[in-house]
């Protein structure tokens, strides 16, 4: 008897920082949703597809749910609880290096309507003792009705194949939804500002909050066949504009090497990588403007 063909989206959801990027990089084996250690870096969803033998997974990474502090974290919040239901199976991902907090119960609370299975992913379990993990999974179970409890690393692979194995059992019959050798149904657009964004996060470190967007202008080939990338780094301050510039440009100079690496890497060509900073004040509170930065519903 031939097998079934299985398939279905995962969302995977959790406090900031707890892994959910790392995960999806490390399933789809290509970096398409940037990681970084501080929080909010993803504010878009971002689809892994996941293709084997006998089933796909389409993975959609959220932006952490927490209580929104300004209308973009409104925004974000929204675009998570919305593909709640639209989904087979949701990951609630947990760090396993911290207890359970504030920001915890209030995603629980937001997943107790949910008709999906649920399953509580432990991540990060390098770093701490068996012991706590299974005082973790104590304080966790009767919180909500998991389908599933599943520590992991993330980061070391540990226990990766065995979610990908019970996620499989839990998904549908159904089609493959798209051709094997994509990975991601996002414009490159997008993940290459994503992949600039995150370089100004990691060199300018606690300097810059998260106010700052990156918007793709202009991509055009060149006549030695090299494409030419311009980019606005947008920033709500003229101090921060000063920090992203750095010294005689060094800073952004830098961002700019570490950002034609991967968005070399991801096109698999060479590229010009033309970066500039601008000031917009208050971009965040205003709507047109979080539409004009690809933040539209
Ligand atoms: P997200 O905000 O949930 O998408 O979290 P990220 O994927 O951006 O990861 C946040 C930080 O945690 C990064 O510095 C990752 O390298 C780190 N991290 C993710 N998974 C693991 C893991 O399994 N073990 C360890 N030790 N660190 C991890
Ligand atoms: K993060
Ligand atoms: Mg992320």
């Amino acid at each position: 008897m031939e097998k079934s063909y299985k398939s279905g989206f995962i969302t995977i959801i959790g406090r900031p920082n707890v892994g959910k990027s790392t995960f999806i990089n490390r399933v789809i084996g290509q970096k398409i949703a940037i990681m970084s250690d501080k929080a909010q870096t993803t504010r878009n969803t971002i689809q892994g597809v996941l293709t084997e033998k006998d089933a796909q997974f389409v993975f959609i990474d959220t932006p952490g749910i927490h209580k929104p502090k300004h209308r973009l974290g409104d925004f974000m919040v929204k675009i998570a609880e919305g593909t709640l239901n639209e989904v087979d199976v949701v990951m609630f991902m947990i760090n396993a290096e911290e207890g359970f907090g504030r920001g915890d119960q209030y995603i629980i609370d937001r997943l107790k309507n949910i008709k999906r299975p649920i399953f509580l992913i432990i991540n990060k379990i390098d770093q701490v003792h068996p012991d706590t993990l299974l005082q973790l999974i104590d304080q966790y179970k009767d919180k909500l009705s998991f389908a599933e409890i599943i520590p992991i690393s993330a980061l070391q692979g540990n226990n990766v194949t065995h979610l990908l194995d019970v996620l499989k059992s839990h998904l549908p019959e159904g089609p493959q939804y798209y051709p094997e050798d994509q990975v991601t149904d996002h414009p490159e657009r997008f993940i290459m500002s994503e992949l600039i964004r995150e370089k100004v996060l990691e060199l300018t470190r606690e300097e810059i909050p998260h106010s700052i967007a990156v918007v793709i202008e202009q991509i055009d080939e060149q006549e030695n066949e090299k494409l030419r990338v311009q980019a606005t780094i947008v920033t709500e301050r003229k101090s921060q504009k000063g920090i992203i510039i750095g010294k005689q440009g060094t800073m952004l100079k830098q961002v700019g090497v570490k950002a034609r690496k991967d968005i070399e890497s991801l096109l698999g060509t060479k590229i010009y990588l033309e970066l500039w900073v601008k000031v917009q004040k208050d971009w965040r509170n205003r709507p047109q403007h979080l539409q004009a930065y690809g933040f539209t519903e």
